[in-house]
């Protein structure tokens, strides 16, 4: 599970392969969705993975198939987060990337019945968890000469659309932390993006997002034929990574053909 194999399949382009052996990338959510599929997609281009999430047993089986690493943490909680840094350090790769994809959505209500609760846990998983674990990975990013940070945000950072506040308020919150992180780190060898994703047919994200009400689920995706899935956006990851280090995204919006706008979306009936 956390043997780090010793030679790689990268291309000259591949950031996976610039010094001795594969480099260490560390992907954030990655027990399900996104994460997962983005974590599978840079072991194919040979980098060593660690896949981190609060679930361990689902970690440990994809870290097997990756020949990567499992290491459990919640994202929000400060120690957990220092121990992940703690295990990365000591992995003979070095650190090149960081996908921060931990995030969620949680309640639709309208502001004036939305519950703190419910927001004070988006700001937590969206902007406070990307805070600390960028904190803790920043120094090995840097000392490695060639770092690259990329946040999941969403095109929910981007527009406001009703019912969706808390989680809008928390996306703006991962675009503007992306943006002010590349301006702090200019003239440091960091890449910083942000990977903003429209509809993603990500179902786990969505029945979190509407506590397992399937009619509301199968209200978002209703008629669209064709919505993202976790692979599509896992493959923005892996070409944002895959670009020569002088070469960086500072945003990439990605949507399904059939969504022209957060409210313009095809559908078949
Ligand atoms: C999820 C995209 O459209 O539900 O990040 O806000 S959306």
């Amino acid at each position: 599970m956390s043997a780090v194999p010793q030679s790689s399949p990268t291309g000259p382009t591949s950031s996976a392969s610039a010094g001795p052996g594969p480099r260490v990338a560390v992907v954030t959510g990655a027990s399900s969705g996104i994460g997962e599929a983005a974590a599978r997609a840079l072991a194919g281009d040979g980098w060593h993975v660690v896949v981190t999430a609060r679930r361990v047993e689902r970690l440990e089986a994809l870290a097997a198939e990756i020949e990567g690493t499992a290491v459990a943490c919640d994202v929000t909680d400060r120690e957990q987060v220092a121990a992940l840094a703690r295990a990365v350090s000591e992995l003979p790769g070095e650190l090149g990337l960081l996908v921060n994809n931990a995030g969620g959505a949680v309640g639709d209500d309208p502001i004036e019945h939305a519950d703190p609760d419910d927001w004070r846990w988006m700001y937590e998983i969206n902007v406070i968890g990307l805070l600390q674990v960028t904190q803790a990975l920043l120094p090995a990013l840097r000392a490695s000469g060639d770092g690259l940070v990329v946040n999941v945000g969403s095109t929910a950072g981007r527009i406001a659309y009703e019912g969706g506040a808390g989680y809008t308020a928390a996306k703006h919150g991962t675009q503007v932390v992306t943006e002010t992180l590349r301006l702090e780190l200019c003239g440091e060898p960091i890449r910083v993006t942000e990977i903003a994703p429209g509809m993603v047919k990500t179902p786990e994200f969505s029945m979190v997002r509407f506590a397992g009400d399937q009619e509301k689920y199968d209200a978002i995706y209703r008629g669209v034929r064709e919505p993202l899935v976790a692979e599509d956006v896992a493959e923005c990851v892996r070409w944002v990574a895959a670009l020569p280090h002088h070469v960086n995204i500072d945003e990439l919006v990605v949507r399904p053909r059939a969504q022209a706008a957060q409210h313009k979306v095809h559908r078949e009936e």
